[in-house]
């Protein structure tokens, strides 16, 4: 019996249970591996989604913000164009009649001819122009403007006096429905 080397012998029942366990061992770590996979593209989806919201978000303030800074330096050409050509006017009507809103005879812009004429005064919708008539661009023709031309006094701070004049307001209303406003006082000329 010498020489004779016997290897050793795996159970036969060990082995056929090995071979039955195996391919389930394995199918079942795929499956882990496949359900791990999933959950982490439901994470991925998520953050995505999560991430592509918050930069559609973002893009959306800064669109929104851009449109009110054009639409602010609209309102602001449209109310500083009405405000220098009425506090250009006379202060009093030249007949010396008449206070504030247009005297008769005074239909349009065109015909006012002191300041507080512009009382009351509303541009027609959607045909915006000018002082000497020419229309706006079409992209001013959403806003409305108006002007109020009140006699009031005021007094400014340190001259412990009140000095008469005429207020003059424009207000401009943008297409989303914000308003701005610009006021001017005119003291009374000294006669
Ligand atoms: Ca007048
Ligand atoms: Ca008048």
């Amino acid at each position: 019996m010498q020489g004779l080397a016997i290897a050793p012998r795996r159970p036969a029942a060990a082995v056929r249970f090995r071979a039955a366990i195996e391919p389930r061992v394995t199918v079942r770590r795929h499956r882990r591996r496949n359900a791990f996979t999933l959950i982490e593209a439901l994470i991925a989806a998520t953050v995505l989604a999560v991430a592509v919201l918050a930069i559609s978000m973002s893009l959306c303030a800064g669109h929104v913000q851009s449109r009110e800074a054009v639409h602010g330096r609209r309102a602001i050409r449209l109310a500083e164009e009405m405000m220098e050509y009425i506090v250009s006017r006379p202060y009093y009507d030249p007949d010396g009649s008449g206070g504030e809103g247009p005297e008769g005879g005074e239909t349009d812009v065109s015909t006012f001819d002191n300041m507080d004429d512009f009382d009351v005064y509303v541009d027609p919708p959607g045909a915006l122009t000018d002082m000497a008539g020419n229309a706006y661009p079409l992209e001013y023709q959403a806003f409305r403007r108006s002007a109020e031309a009140r006699y009031t006094t005021a007094a400014p701070g340190g001259l412990g006096a009140s000095i008469p004049g005429l207020s003059v307001t424009i207000t401009v209303s943008g297409p989303a429905g914000r308003r701005w406003r610009m006021t001017r006082f005119v003291p009374k000329p000294t006669d």
